[in-house]
C-alpha cells in the first residue's frame, strides 16, 4: 500500500503560521509537526512508499522529508499552479505514480491517532473515516452513508450523513475509478473542485465504507484555534498508558507483535507475574521472576516494568489506571474467562478499554513450549522444584500417583474457583498404591526396580516435582543407592518411616504387629543417606510413627528433634485418628522449637482440615496419598459388573471416558 499526501495548498487560513513554510510542517507537540507525526505513523504501521504532492514552499517540504531520516521512499509530484487549482489536480498530476497500488489517502493538514490509522489499514474494504459521536460540522466534509456505503462525500450534505475526515483506504479497483472520474474531470478542466466531487459521479462503482473512528482524534488543522485544540488532544493522546501481562520465559517473535501493537496505543507498561502466580496455573517457572522483569525492561518502547502478583489484574490496574489493557484473544474462553471479565470490569469502573489482538497459532511457538516444558523434566531442572516451591509458597500440595495416566491426571487438572486456578503442585509415588495397581499388599514386597519403573513411567510424561515413599528405607547399607538412584532420576524427596522388621501400612495402626525402629539405628539411616547424596536439593524426609503405634506425643517429639539433628530435611508426622487434635498438638510443639524445618503430613484420616489450616499451623507439605487409587478402582468394579449383569457393553457406555477426553489428557507428541 502507498500512501499519499496532498500537501500542495497554501494554507491561507493559518495566519503567520505558513508564511515561512507549508501548513503540515506546523508544530503539534514538542517533538512533532504534523507532517513528522504523519510519517512516522506510516512506518510504525509498515508503510513503504510516500507519494506527496507539493506545490507551496515546495523545497522547503522536500529537505524537511530528507531531514527526517525516516525509511520512506519519497516521490514528491509538483502541482505548478496550486495557487489556481484545488487538490483535485494534484492528484491528476501524481496520477502516474498511483496506478499500481491500494492508496492510502490523507491530507497534510490531518491528525489522528495510532488507532484510527489502525483501523483504517486493516479494513478489508476501501474506507473513509467518519464519526458517528461527533455532531455534523457546518464547513467540513460530512459522507452520506446508504445501505451501509459512502454514497456522496461533501459539505454540503446533511442528511443520511456523518462527520467525515479526509483519510482513506481505498483498493486498487475502487481507486482506478475514482482516478478515471479525477481524470475526467482535469481534462475537461473542471479543477477547483475537490476529488470527492469525482468521487460522488462514480460511487457506484467505488465501493467505499465508512469507518468509524467516533471520539477518537482524527482533525484537520485548518486555524490556530483547531490547532490549539488539536495539540491538547495529542498531549493527551501521548500521555495515554497501556498494560499488558506475561508469564512468559523467553520472548518469541508473536510477543513481540502484540507488544509492538500495543505500544502504538500509548507509554507501555508490562506487569509481569510472579513465580508464584505462574506456578498456580501453569508450571513451576524456570527463569525466576527477577531474570523475566529483566528481560522486559530491556526491550525497546516498554516504558515501565511491574510485579503482578495474582493471576487477577485488578490490584494493578487500580493503582496505574491504564487507558488500555491489551491482550491475545485467547482468554475468552478456558480458564482465564473469568479473570478476562474482571478486567472488563475494573476498566468500566474508571473508562479505560480492553484492545484485543487475534492469538498466534503459529506451531512454531507450539514447538517452543512443548521444548521448554521438555526442559522442565529434565532430572536436574525438576530434583530441585519442590524446595523451592515450600519455599515460595509456604505450602505445596502433592496427589498420588501410581502410572503414567494417574500422572498425566496430578499434572493436567485444573480448577477454576472464584477467578482463582488450582493445581496440585506434586505427585506422591505412594507404597500403598503402587503396590497396589500391581496387586501386591503394602509390605516392601513391591521391589525397588520395580518402584523405579513406576516413577520412570510418570517421569517420562509429567514435569511436577516427586515425592517418594521409601517405606522403612530398608538396611542403611541399601538405602544410601537408593537415595543415590532416586537423585539420579530427578526425585526430589524420599520419605522414609522410623520402621524396623515386616513394614506394614501405618493405617493398620496397632491392629497389626508393626515394630518402631530405635532413634539410633533410625539416625543412623538419615545420616547415611545425607552422606550419600551428590547434590543440595535432594531431601530426605523422616516420618515418626509414634502416634500411628501409640507410643505418645514425647516420643513423636523427642524423634522429631533428634532426626532433625540427624540431618533430616523434613518430617513427617502420621496419625490415623478423624481427630486432628494430636497431629496439631505436635505441629504447635515442634514449631515452639523449630519454626524452619518442613512439616509434612498426610491426612487420610484427619481430611477435614483444609489446606489454608494446616499452613496456618505451620504445616508446609500435605499429601493426599491415596485418593486417585481408592476412587479408580471402584469406578472399574463398577464397570465390570455391570457388563457381567448386561452381557453387553451398552449400559457400561455413560460411565465411559470418551476417547476425546483420551486424547486430550495424552496428547501424541
Ligand atoms: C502410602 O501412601 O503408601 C503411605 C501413606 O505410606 S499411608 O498409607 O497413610 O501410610
Ligand atoms: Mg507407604
Amino acid at each position: 500500500m502507498k500512501a499519499l499526501i496532498l500537501n500542495s495548498g497554501l494554507g491561507h487560513r493559518m495566519g503567520v503560521l505558513t508564511s515561512e513554510h507549508p501548513k503540515c510542517m506546523t508544530e503539534i507537540s514538542p517533538y512533532d509537526t504534523i507532517l513528522s507525526h504523519q510519517l512516522r505513523q506510516l512506518v510504525e504501521y509498515g508503510i513503504e512508499e510516500v507519494v506527496m504532492t507539493t506545490g507551496y514552499f515546495d523545497q522547503i517540504l522536500i529537505d524537511y522529508c530528507q531531514f527526517l531520516h525516516l525509511p520512506l521512499k519519497f516521490t514528491f509530484v509538483n502541482n505548478p499552479v496550486y495557487d489556481k487549482t484545488n487538490y483535485i489536480y494534484s492528484i491528476y498530476c501524481a496520477k502516474d505514480q498511483l496506478l499500481d497500488d491500494d492508496i492510502l489517502l490523507m491530507h497534510g493538514d490531518l491528525v489522528f491517532e495510532n488507532l484510527v490509522l489502525e483501523a483504517v489499514i486493516n479494513s478489508p474494504n476501501s474506507c473513509m473515516t467518519v464519526s458517528s459521536t461527533l455532531p455534523l460540522p457546518e464547513k467540513d466534509f460530512k459522507a452520506v452513508i446508504n445501505d451501509g456505503r459512502i454514497e456522496k462525500v461533501g459539505i454540503e450534505f446533511f442528511e443520511n450523513a456523518m462527520a467525515a475526515q479526509p483519510l482513506y483506504k481505498i483498493k486498487k479497483e475502487d481507486w482506478l475509478v475514482w482516478l478515471a472520474s479525477i481524470e475526467k474531470f482535469c481534462d475537461t478542466d473542471n479543477r477547483k473542485v475537490y476529488a470527492e466531487n469525482a468521487f460522488n459521479e462514480v460511487s457506484e462503482q467505488c465501493k467505499i465504507y465508512p469507518c468509524d473512528v467516533q471520539d477518537m482524534l482524527c482533525s484537520e488543522i485548518d486555524t490556530p484555534e483547531d490547532l490549539k485544540t488539536v495539540s491538547q488532544k495529542v498531549a493527551e493522546v501521548n500521555e495515554r498508558t497501556v498494560y499488558m501481562c506475561f508469564s512468559t520465559e523467553y520472548i518469541h517473535s508473536g510477543h513481540m507483535a502484540i507488544i509492538n501493537k500495543a505500544r502504538r496505543l500509548g507509554r507501555l507498561i508490562i506487569g509481569v507475574l510472579s513465580d508464584e502466580a505462574v506456578s498456580s496455573f501453569k508450571r513451576y517457572p524456570l527463569i525466576p521472576f527477577a531474570e523475566r522483569k529483566a528481560l522486559f525492561e530491556n526491550l525497546a518502547g516498554v516504558e515501565r516494568v511491574v510485579a503482578q502478583d495474582t493471576l487477577s489484574y485488578a490490584k494493578n490496574l487500580r493503582l496505574l489506571k491504564p487507558n488500555y489493557v491489551v491482550h491475545g484473544n485467547d482468554w475468552c474462553e478456558g480458564f482465564q474467562k473469568p479473570i478476562r471479565q474482571e478486567v472488563c470490569d475494573v476498566l468500566a469502573e474508571y473508562g479505560g478499554k480492553l484492545v484485543e489482538y487475534p492469538y498466534s497459532n503459529n506451531p512454531m511457538y507450539k514447538e517452543l513450549d512443548a521444548n521448554h516444558r521438555a526442559e522442565l523434566s529434565m532430572p536436574d531442572i525438576r530434583r530441585g522444584r519442590l524446595r523451592k516451591l515450600i519455599n515460595m509458597k509456604g505450602l505445596v500440595t502433592a496427589m498420588e500417583a501410581h502410572s503414567g495416566i494417574t500422572g498425566l491426571i496430578v499434572e493436567k487438572t485444573t480448577v477454576l474457583q472464584d477467578g482463582k486456578t488450582y493445581q496440585f503442585d506434586a505427585m506422591w509415588v505412594s507404597s500403598l498404591c503402587d503396590s497396589t495397581a500391581k496387586g501386591k499388599p503394602d509390605i516392601e514386597l513391591v521391589d525397588m526396580t520395580s518402584r523405579f519403573r513406576t516413577i520412570d513411567d510418570i517421569m517420562e510424561v509429567t514435569t511436577k516435582p516427586i515425592i517418594f515413599d521409601g517405606d522403612t528405607g530398608g538396611l542403611a547399607e541399601h538405602f544410601v543407592y537408593t537415595v543415590r538412584s532416586l537423585e539420579r532420576m530427578g526425585v526430589s524427596m524420599i520419605i522414609i518411616e522410623d520402621k524396623t522388621g515386616l513394614k506394614k501400612n501405618s493405617l493398620f495402626g496397632t491392629e497389626v504387629k508393626q515394630t518402631q525402629d530405635s532413634i539410633e539405628h533410625f539416625c543412623e539411616k538419615i545420616r547415611a543417606g545425607k552422606h550419600a547424596q551428590k547434590t543440595k536439593e535432594f531431601m530426605i524426609c523422616a516420618r515418626i510413627e509414634s502416634l500411628i503405634l501409640e507410643q505418645g506425643m514425647d516420643d513423636a517429639l523427642t524423634r522429631a528433634f533428634a532426626y532433625v539433628e540427624a540431618g533430616a530435611d523434613a518430617i513427617m508426622i502420621h496419625s490415623r485418628k478423624k481427630d486432628p487434635a494430636e497431629i496439631f498438638e505436635f505441629i504447635q510443639k515442634f514449631r515452639e522449637k523449630n519454626t524452619t524445618t518442613p512439616i509434612v503430613v498426610v491426612p487420610t484420616s484427619f481430611n477435614t482440615v483444609t489446606e489454608q489450616e494446616f499452613k496456618d499451623r505451620g504445616v508446609n507439605v500435605v499429601i493426599y496419598a491415596n485418593q486417585l487409587t481408592r476412587t479408580g478402582f471402584p469406578a472399574m468394579q463398577d464397570a465390570a459388573r455391570t457388563i457381567l449383569k448386561n452381557h453387553r457393553a451398552k449400559e457400561c457406555d455413560d460411565k465411559c471416558m470418551s476417547i476425546k477426553e483420551i486424547i486430550t489428557l495424552i496428547p501424541e507428541e
